[in-house]
C-alpha cells in the first residue's frame, strides 16, 4: 500500500522547504506573517468571494519556490526530483533579453499540470538554468572554466535521484521511502556551510551576480520562497511599516479597480548571510554574501493569447506614456491610466471578449422550462446567465517581472558583449534539455476551459459554438 501520494509528499516538501528556509532567512517568517494578517483581513472583508481564485486553505499553503542550476546536466536531474511530488515543466523564460537589464539564466517552472493536483497543493519552482555557454557573458577561457567546475560538483545524490523515479513511477512512497525522499530532497537546497573559492567566485561576480551564485559555488540553494496573498498593495503597507524595505514598486498590472489578472509581484533584499571563504593561499575566513531575498504575490485569472497581446500592448504603452510624463511619475501611475482605458473591467466582459480563461458552470436556475435547441453560442449562454463563467488562475510567471525580481537582490550592472550573437534557446531545446516536454501554458489552461464547455454541452445536451 502507498502510504503516501504524490500530491501529499508535494504538499510535505513544501512544508519542509519553508521551515528550512525560515530558519535560514528569518525575515521569510516575517513575511509569511504578514502574509497571513493580510489574508485573514481580507477573507473578513470580502466573505466568499476572497475565494473566487482558490480556496483560503490552498492560498495559505501555497508557495512558489526558486532555484538555479548550471548546466543541461543538472537541469535534468532536477527535473527527475521534482517528477517525484507530481510538478512538471511549464513554460519557457529567457532572462538574457527580458528587459534592459539582464541575466544569463533561461528558466522554465515546475509545477501540478492538472486542476484537481493544483487545488491539492499547487508548489511551483522557478528553475534557471544558467547559460555558460553565451559568448555574450562569458568568454572562451570562462566558458571552460565555467564547464570544468559545475561539469564537476554533484548537486543530487545517486540515493536521491533513484528515490525520486520510483516515487514517479509509483505514484507515492510508502513511509520510510517517504521520509528519506524527503529528507534529501530538502537538504539538497539547503544553503551550505562549505568554503568559497573567493577568486573564483569574484571573477564571475564582475560578469554577474546570477552567475557567481550559480556557478561559483559547490552547491545549489532556495533562493527565495514565496507566500501569496489575496491583497497585495496591503501587504507592502504593513511590511513597509514594520520597517522592512520593499523594492520601489510592484511588479506587473498596477492596482486598479478592475478584476486581477496574471501576477503581482513585489520583494525585499534579505540580509548578508555568512559564509566561508577560501583564498589563493589556501587560508579561510568568515565573510559575508547577500545573494537571497524575501518576495511576495498575488495572482489573479489567467490571460488568453489576445489577452497576453493586449497586456503586452498595455505595458509598452504605459512605458512610452511614463517616458513623456512629467518628472516623478511612476511607472505604476501611468500603466493605471492604460488599464482604466484598455481592460474590460468585469470578469463576464473578460470572458465574453475572449481575453482570459475561465471555466463554465452552469446556472439551473436560469434555464426555462422549453429545452434548449442548439446549436447555442457561448455569449449567448453567457448573457442568459445559464453558463457562469468561473475565472482559471494564472500559474506561471512573467519574463519581465522575473528580471525585475533577479534585479532586485543586484548591486552591480553586470557585463554583456552585445556585439557576440547570443546562444539560441527555446522551449523545444529547454525540452530536450529537461529530457521532458516542456509544456505550454496556454495549451493547459484552454484544455482546461474547452473541458468545462464540452461538459456544459453535455448537460445541456446542446452543440455550443
Ligand atoms: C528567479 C526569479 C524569478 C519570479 O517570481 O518571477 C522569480 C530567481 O531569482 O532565481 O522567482
Ligand atoms: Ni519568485
Amino acid at each position: 500500500m502507498t502510504a503516501l501520494e504524490t500530491w501529499e509528499l508535494r504538499a510535505e516538501f513544501a512544508r519542509r522547504l519553508s521551515v528550512m528556509y525560515g530558519q535560514e532567512v528569518p525575515a521569510y517568517n516575517t513575511l509569511v506573517d504578514v502574509s497571513t494578517e493580510v489574508n485573514e483581513a481580507y477573507v473578513a472583508k470580502q466573505g466568499a468571494e476572497a475565494e473566487r481564485l482558490g480556496s483560503i486553505s490552498r492560498v495559505t499553503a501555497e508557495r512558489h519556490g526558486a532555484i538555479r542550476v548550471g548546466s543541461p546536466k543538472e537541469m535534468a536531474q532536477v527535473a527527475r526530483i521534482f517528477a517525484a511530488f507530481g510538478m512538471y515543466p511549464v513554460g519557457f523564460y529567457d532572462l538574457r533579453d527580458a528587459s534592459s537589464s539582464s541575466v544569463p539564466v533561461v528558466s522554465t517552472a515546475f509545477r501540478p499540470i492538472d486542476s484537481n493536483e493544483l487545488a491539492r497543493n499547487p508548489f511551483r519552482v522557478f528553475t534557471s538554468m544558467l547559460a555558460a555557454e553565451d559568448p555574450r557573458f562569458f568568454d572562451c577561457d570562462l566558458r571552460a572554466e565555467l564547464a570544468k567546475f559545475i561539469g564537476a560538483r554533484q548537486l543530487f545524490g545517486e540515493d536521491l535521484l533513484n528515490l525520486a523515479d520510483k516515487a514517479a513511477a509509483d505514484a507515492g512512497l510508502d513511509q520510510d521511502d517517504a521520509e528519506r525522499l524527503l529528507d534529501l530532497a530538502t537538504a539538497a537546497f539547503e544553503l551550505s556551510g562549505d568554503p568559497v573559492d573567493y577568486e573564483w567566485y569574484n571573477k564571475l561576480e564582475a560578469i554577474s551576480a546570477v552567475a557567481s551564485d550559480i556557478g561559483g559555488v559547490s552547491t545549489t540553494h532556495i533562493n527565495h520562497l514565496t507566500p501569496r496573498v489575496l491583497d497585495i498593495d496591503d501587504l507592502y503597507e504593513r511590511m513597509q511599516a514594520r520597517g522592512i524595505t520593499m523594492i520601489d514598486e510592484i511588479q506587473g498590472p498596477p492596482r486598479w479597480d478592475g478584476p486581477d489578472v496574471l501576477l503581482r509581484q513585489t520583494s525585499f533584499r534579505a540580509l548578508g548571510e555568512n559564509r566561508v571563504f577560501r583564498y589563493a593561499d589556501g587560508s579561510t575566513n568568515e565573510g559575508e554574501l547577500r545573494v537571497r531575498f524575501g518576495e511576495v504575490e498575488a495572482r489573479g485569472i489567467a490571460l488568453t493569447v489576445s489577452g497576453r497581446d493586449l497586456y503586452d500592448r498595455m505595458v509598452a504603452e504605459s512605458d512610452a506614456r511614463l517616458a513623456e510624463a512629467p518628472l516623478g511619475t511612476t511607472r505604476v501611475e501611468a500603466a493605471a491610466g492604460v488599464w482604466a482605458e484598455n481592460l474590460p473591467r468585469t470578469e463576464k466582459e473578460l470572458a465574453l471578449q475572449g481575453l482570459a480563461y475561465f471555466t463554465y458552470g452552469l446556472d439551473e436556475g436560469q434555464l426555462g422550462q422549453t429545452p434548449l435547441a442548439g446549436p447555442v453560442t457561448l455569449a449567448d449562454l453567457v448573457e442568459a446567465g445559464i453558463a457562469v463563467p468561473e475565472p482559471i488562475v494564472y500559474e506561471d510567471f512573467l519574463p519581465r517581472s522575473a528580471a525585475g525580481i533577479f534585479q532586485s537582490n543586484l548591486t552591480e550592472e553586470g557585463s554583456k558583449d552585445e556585439a557576440q550573437a547570443g546562444t539560441n534557446y527555446d522551449i523545444h531545446r529547454m525540452s530536450t534539455i529537461v529530457g521532458t516536454k516542456v509544456h505550454d501554458p496556454n495549451d493547459l489552461y484552454q484544455r482546461q476551459q474547452e473541458d468545462s464547455i464540452a461538459s456544459l454541452a453535455q448537460r445541456l445536451n446542446v452543440s455550443i459554438t
